[in-house]
């Protein structure tokens, strides 16, 4: 349904057309040029006044992949600061540490075609009906005409759960000592694929009891250690489905009916994941988890066999993942990498001494370091943080201290734009050309449809103007007409090379999108397998299948060793309930353009509290009353829902994130995985009362 109105999103009545300055505390219209002219100068006084790390950028998955390019040759080959992150850390950062983590190199093995072929498909808590409905009618379409099984195993009931065979649910963060189940029943009943085990992996212990990152000063190093077979079979022996039952709450039944599933030799499974796994302080193990299961099974990297990790952004992947817009990243490795910065800064025409090694602020981090002040700048393009940051309230206040520069480009006002020193006003995608890449790895191209209203320009452009007006005229020396086309060009230089060629832009004008590795005018839909991925030692696409993790030492994937460890903070007296946040099918996140979209606006129109009917009850609440949410951090009054869309099981609360007259994010923590410095906004304790 969004997809069908979305060309109405264009027209809100208070389209941003114009740039506004903050004057005396008031914003005022002011020409976009004047207002550039500002942005340029006010970045170089900070950084002659406070140091190249006293400014940041703040992106976006739904940057355009020239959008992200040119934030980071800016960011980090010309002023040099690694200061450069992007919402995508709130939603697949998890994803990519267990990927980086499993097999070495980012990204699903397999592809959506995958879903043509698989018998069984288990979603690891997501809402796929509301949040993926395209494809998961994809699901349907199989269910319906060949009988393929879907399994829903979530915290929550929803529209998912009604349209799946199975619906299971277990308490938050217990994912992880399922998933051990899982490989325990698999391993006790003879279901391990032996040679595949024996060929292709290697198993690794880490550390444990890492913390939640709460802290200002909280750091943290993994220390893998090699270890046997033998050793991870007895770690399982505490993951027993008698023990995990307990644990829970899913049955000893459930637990050995998942096992089975994945133990059948005779069935092909897809797992599909999105943020119940990632937005997790575990988030990086339970990614780990659920690929070993995969490994022992020996069901990965062949058509129909395939974990896969659903994106949430139309370019986290293409984007943040790919350009790489995140602290760490080079478009090509890492910035630790002497050989990476060499080979970034030889392509951008800037000297290598401009790329600092080392990785400054991941989101949260970033986010406090404004509020501590060691950062004065941010620009923050295509997110709304306002909103979506957790922990809310102290994140505002920080923004708003004395001194701090904030610039945002949007297209309407917004609580980001609220807080503001200088708007840009940006052109939407529809109005502008540029590329996007999609969960299965398929580069996208598009191009400019309509006109920018008023004074409005691309995200891209807004940068490369700033960036000119501060000395790097040299580094951004495109051609109008041709600018997409000759950004494209030199970002696929960094991704020369069997594992990540990128297809030419012809192709991409020519057909919807190819899938990297682009070798040989050939797309690669199944990674690591011979067959398939010329990027294999062994590439043989007329040859059986076999298989090379070649992200990985010995061309081996890892079975790592990862424990159930509780949340950080769980239910108890003060405050009973468990809060989980999450979306609506009619609303896009912050709800700043399918707000402004009467028909879904009407059909969906504030956020609500979905209650379980017994403890509503308890408390005397009716469907529509309203009830008080507090929890340490914050309060909030909404509107209390029974039975409606979904339903969460006793002691929960479920409460989506689109309305930004009633911020959720105000009461959720800012503790996140470790590894992958993701945030859990789908767990934190609550209490509710009735008003
Ligand atoms: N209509 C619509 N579609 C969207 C979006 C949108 O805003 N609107 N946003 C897009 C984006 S960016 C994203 S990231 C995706 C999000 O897509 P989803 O992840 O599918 O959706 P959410 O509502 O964020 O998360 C809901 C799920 O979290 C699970 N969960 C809660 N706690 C746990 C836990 O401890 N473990 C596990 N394993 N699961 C748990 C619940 O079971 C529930 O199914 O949607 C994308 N699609
Ligand atoms: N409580 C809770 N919070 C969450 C989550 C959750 O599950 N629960 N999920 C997290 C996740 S997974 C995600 S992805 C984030 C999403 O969080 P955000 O990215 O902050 O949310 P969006 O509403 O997508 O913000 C995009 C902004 O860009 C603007 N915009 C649209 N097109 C353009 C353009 O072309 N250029 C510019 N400059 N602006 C444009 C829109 O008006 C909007 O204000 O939220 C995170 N926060
Ligand atoms: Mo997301």
């Amino acid at each position: 349904m969004k997809g069908y109105h979305s060309i109405i999103s264009m027209y809100g009545k208070d389209r941003l057309r114009n740039a506004w300055v903050r004057k005396n505390g008031k914003l005022v219209e002011t020409p976009m040029q004047e207002a550039l002219d500002l942005v340029a100068s006010k970045m170089q006084e900070t950084i002659t006044n406070h140091g190249k790390d006293a400014v940041s950028m703040y992106g976006s998955g739904q940057w355009t992949i020239p959008d992200g390019y040119v934030a980071s040759k800016f960011m980090k080959g010309c002023i040099g600061t690694n200061n450069l992150e992007a919402n995508a850390r709130l939603c697949m950062a998890s994803a990519v540490t267990g990927f980086m983590t499993s097999f070495g190199l980012d990204e699903p093995m397999g592809c959506y075609e995958d879903f043509d072929y698989a018998d069984v498909f288990v979603l690891w808590g997501n809402n796929m009906a509301e949040m993926h409905p395209v494809l998961f009618s994809r699901l349907l379409d199989r269910k319906m005409k060949d009988g393929a099984q879907i399994i829903d195993f979530a915290t929550r009931t929803t529209r998912t759960s009604k349209a799946s065979d199975r619906s299971i649910l277990f308490k938050p963060n217990t994912d992880l000592a399922v998933a051990n189940a899982i490989c325990y029943e698999i391993i006790e009943n003879g279901w391990m694929n032996k040679s595949f085990v024996a060929d292709h992996v290697n198993f690794l212990s880490g550390k444990t009891k890492m913390g939640y990152g709460l802290e200002d000063d909280y750091k943290f190093k993994d220390e893998p250690q090699k270890i046997d077979f033998e050793q991870y079979k007895t770690f399982l022996q505490d993951y027993t489905p008698e023990k995990v039952s307990k644990i829970s709450g899913v049955s000893i039944k459930d637990i050995k009916y998942m096992a089975s599933l994945y133990g059948n030799a005779n069935t092909k499974v897809v797992s599909l994941w999105c943020m119940g796994m990632n937005q997790h302080t575990r988030g990086t193990w339970i990614n780990n988890l659920v690929y070993n299961i995969h490994l022992l099974v020996g069901k990965i990297s062949s058509p129909g066999n395939s974990p896969f990790s659903l994106t949430g952004q139309p370019s986290a992947c293409g984007t943040v993942r790919e350009v790489g817009t995140l602290t760490h990243k080079l478009p090509h490795g890492v910035v630790m990498n002497e050989e990476h910065r060499k080979f970034a800064a030889e392509i951008w025409g800037v000297p290598v001494t401009n790329i600092d090694p080392k990785p400054t602020h991941h989101t949260v981090s970033m986010f406090r370091a404004l509020d501590r002040g060691e950062i004065k700048f941010m620009w923050i393009q295509v997110t709304n943080p306002m909103i979506t940051m957790p922990k809310l309230n102290r994140y505002r206040d920080a923004t708003l201290k004395e001194d701090r520069f904030i610039v945002v480009s949007d297209i309407y006002p917004t609580p980001t734009t609220e807080i503001a020193d200088v708007i840009l006003p940006s052109a939407m995608w529809i109005e502008r050309e540029g590329l996007y890449g999609n969960s299965e790895r398929r580069t996208q191209y598009f191009e400019q449809m309509v006109d920018a209203p008023g004074e409005s320009l691309s995200d891209t452009i807004q940068i490369m103007e700033v960036a000119k007006r501060m000395g790097y005229e040299k580094q951004f020396a495109y051609k109008d007409e041709t600018h997409i086309e000759e950004i494209y060009n030199e970002y696929r230089r960094h991704h020369a090379g069997k594992k990540h060629t990128m297809a030419p832009l012809e192709v991409l004008k020519s057909q919807p999108g190819a899938m990297w590795p682009f070798v040989e005018g050939k797309e690669t839909k199944w990674r690591y397998n011979t067959k398939y991925d010329p990027a294999c030692a062994a590439y043989d696409p007329n040859g059986a299948e076999d298989f090379d993790f070649y992200g990985k030492p010995e061309g081996r994937a890892i079975i790592w060793q990862r424990p159930y460890e509780p949340a950080p903070e769980e239910p108890d007296t003060d405050y009973p309930f468990w809060l989980n946040t999450g979306r609506v099918i009619e609303h896009w996140h912050t709800g700043s353009m399918t707000r402004r979209i009467p028909v879904l606006h009407k059909a969906m129109p504030q956020a609500y509290a979905e209650i379980n009917p017994a403890d509503a009850k308890r408390m005397g609440v009716n469907d529509g009353d309203p009830v008080r949410l507090t929890s340490r951090r914050g309060t909030i009054v909404l509107d209390a829902m029974l039975n409606g869309r979904g339903n969460p099981p006793e002691g929960m609360v479920f409460v989506p994130f689109f309305d930004e007259d009633l911020k959720i994010n105000e009461l959720t923590i800012d503790a996140y995985c470790p590894i992958s410095a993701q945030p859990d906004y789908k767990k934190c304790a609550i209490k509710v009362e009735k008003v």
